[in-house]
């Protein structure tokens, strides 16, 4: 069994286990398409023989320096006429069902603008005959790396442009969610010439609830004691740092790096994008502890 394929089993056996269960296919928490598997996880426009349909890069990922290639999901759009003019994709698979049910309050993405023009970056998605689009937009500089977004799932972040559903309703029953390039809220984007490279697209929860997430990791790594080097490998706060100088880490310390990244987490969307990627990482190392 593949590390990727061991991380996703852990989040399905954890996360299960907290939530009910879903239908095949409908969001869980925690869920991440990190184009690992070589496709493009079912994101498509809707002429799939375009030549702007979204295809997967196989190596310049985020994570590319450490875990070399990291494949990328490529959106690109003409800026012309006809098909393939907007940057949008449209997931029509996983990213659908009962969002707030299952305790996914958001989501975080790497985006990296691989085009000559500036990307306001949106969400947008279909629930209950109904279309919502996020206020928020993330401005992406052409040229300037890996960048990560997150966008909160609050009815004051969304514009409604068609149908009758209340956001709660359009959320308890997504059927399909979008990503696209537009300057203002939309459903289907601008026309624009652009390449927007898009990797680790993940479902995450809201604080209270990620406290819950991590009490469940910290329950089943009970009773194992960790190495530290492994522990703090690839380690980016000083938080992980301070672990360098110890030969083993006890249970006990490990916790304590749980504790203080929940911590972080309380004090807002600044360091819920910040942190996101760090504590990620963290669990990655975690499951690859010498489990007896
Ligand atoms: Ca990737």
């Amino acid at each position: 069994m593949s590390k990727r394929t061991f991380i996703s089993f852990f989040w399905v056996a954890l996360f299960g286990s907290i939530f009910a269960a879903n239908p095949v296919n409908a969001i869980f928490l925690g869920q991440i398409d990190d184009f690992s598997d070589g496709t493009t996880g079912n994101w498509a426009i809707g002429n799939a023989s375009s030549p702007f349909a979204p295809v997967n890069i196989s190596s310049g990922g985020p994570f590319d320096a450490t875990e070399s290639p990291d494949a990328f999901l490529q959106l690109s759009s003409s800026g012309t006429m006809g098909a393939g003019s907007k940057l949008v994709s449209f997931n029509i698979n996983q990213w659908t069902g009962d969002f707030f049910g299952a305790g996914v309050t958001g989501i975080s993405l790497d985006l990296n603008n691989l085009g000559s023009n500036p990307v306001t970056f949106r969400l947008a998605l279909a629930g209950a005959e109904s279309t919502f689009g996020s206020n928020q937009g993330f401005s992406l500089t052409p040229g300037t790396g890996w960048q990560q977004a997150t966008f909160d799932f609050t009815a004051s972040d969304f514009t409604q442009f068609s149908g009758t559903a209340t956001f709660e309703q359009a959320f308890a029953g997504v059927t399909e969610l979008r990503l696209l390039s537009s300057t203002n809220p939309a459903f289907s984007g601008e026309t624009i010439a652009a390449t927007v490279g898009v990797d680790n697209i993940q479902a995450i929860p809201e604080p209270s609830t990620l406290m819950l997430s991590l009490t469940g990791v910290m329950v089943l790594i009970i009773g194992y004691r960790i190495p530290a080097k492994l522990v703090a490998k690839k380690a980016e706060t000083s938080n992980h740092r301070k672990y360098l100088k110890d030969s083993k880490v006890s249970r006990d310390n490990l916790d304590s790096v749980h504790s203080e990244q929940c911590a972080e987490f309380r004090f807002g969307r600044t360091l819920l994008i910040r942190k996101l990627s760090p504590l990620r990482r963290l669990k990655y190392r975690v499951m690859q502890s010498p489990f007896p």
